[in-house]
């Protein structure tokens, strides 16, 4: 069921990706993620080159099974760390933040397999004729770092742009966000703060009780005059950004207050100061469970969806 070709390319069960998330997509959950069937990441963020090689050495330990590393092109480590991914020969690369281009040709000589995330058309036609595998459409909806383009609208332009095969993020944590998306024109998803409430994710609790906490409108975009916004829960830092942004504040104020806030929400569980990143989906994420049974319930509210479908009486014939 639901076997696109995202599952060949990738060697996967389900149609399902783990977002790449700094400080939150460890070994521990891309391993799980990986082994229920989808596929897991381990995100790079702004960790030193060491850290993703004892990273992956540890999802090789946990799991047999093909798993990704998603590569911040905003690291001050890029090159480096690109270097460990082929070294270590890692099957999938996920790149975030940017134009990937002048890395594909040693990526592509090493056989590993590269889905940049793109917020737009332009870039996705533009990475598509260079050689990438496929593309992640990521809308505004989702957490963290942010394009302009809702999910809604950025899929189906993404999908009739290029022939390679789409994923959809962004607003996507159950089965009819999945069904959704496949309408759409993407062959799969990728969800981050669905997994984030995973048992299995080494993030501090705190952070996922804030997710399972919070409502339709418990986010809000942070950062916008820096030219890097990025979606977070609506708590005291965000206050403090929404004021420079009042007060016309001079872009280093921006980073000042911004470093070293998401290993505060990350580490010491500091929801209030902290850079509590999440999706405008976190009002439907209500629980905390094992990757496992987040994956089967996504598949399975699918094929209820397609079955709802089906009541409405749809046929045209
Ligand atoms: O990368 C993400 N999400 C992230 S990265 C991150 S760490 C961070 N922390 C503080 C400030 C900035 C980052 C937290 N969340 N998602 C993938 C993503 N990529 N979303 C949007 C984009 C994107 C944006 C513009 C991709 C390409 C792009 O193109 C620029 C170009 O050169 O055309």
């Amino acid at each position: 069921m639901f076997a696109t070709r995202i599952c060949d390319l990738l060697g996967m069960e389900y149609p399902i990706l783990q977002g790449g998330m700094a400080w939150v997509s460890t070994a521990e959950l891309a391993a799980a993620v990986s082994e229920a069937g989808g596929l897991g990441i381990i995100a790079c963020g702004n960790h030193p080159p060491d850290f993703l090689r004892e990273q992956v050495r540890k999802a090789k330990e946990l799991t047999a099974k093909a798993f990704g590393v998603n590569v911040l092109l905003l690291s001050p480590y890029v090159d480096d760390i690109f270097k460990i991914i082929i070294d270590e020969k890692v099957p999938v690369v996920t790149t975030g933040a940017g134009n990937p281009g002048k890395y594909l040709p040693p990526l592509k000589e090493a056989g590993t397999k590269v889905i940049p995330v793109v917020a737009s058309v332009a870039l996705a036609k533009r990475l598509e004729k260079q050689g990438v595998d496929a593309l992640i459409a990521e809308g505004m909806e989702a957490g963290g770092h942010i394009g302009e383009t809702t999910t809604m609208a950025l899929v189906p332009q993404v999908s009739d742009a290029v022939q390679i095969p789409v994923i959809a993020a962004g607003g996507i944590a159950d089965g009819r966000g999945l069904l959704a998306a496949l309408t759409l024109g993407a062959e799969g998803i990728q969800m981050g703060t669905r997994f984030v409430c995973a048992s299995e994710c080494t993030v501090h609790q705190s952070w996922k009780e804030a997710i399972v906490k919070a409502a339709d409108r418990g986010t809000v975009v942070t950062g916008r005059p820096t030219g890097h916004p990025v979606r977070i829960i609506k708590n005291k830092l965000a206050r403090q950004f929404e004021q420079l942004e009042k007060e016309s504040a001079p872009m280093e104020e921006y980073d000042k207050l911004g470093t070293g806030r998401l290993e505060a929400a990350a580490v010491d569980g500091d929801t209030d100061y902290g850079s509590v990143m999440a999706g405008q989906i976190s009002g439907l994420v209500s629980d905390i469970k094992p990757v496992s049974e987040i994956i089967q319930q996504v598949m399975a509210e699918a094929v209820e969806a397609i079955a709802g479908l089906n009541k409405l009486n749809l046929k045209t014939g």
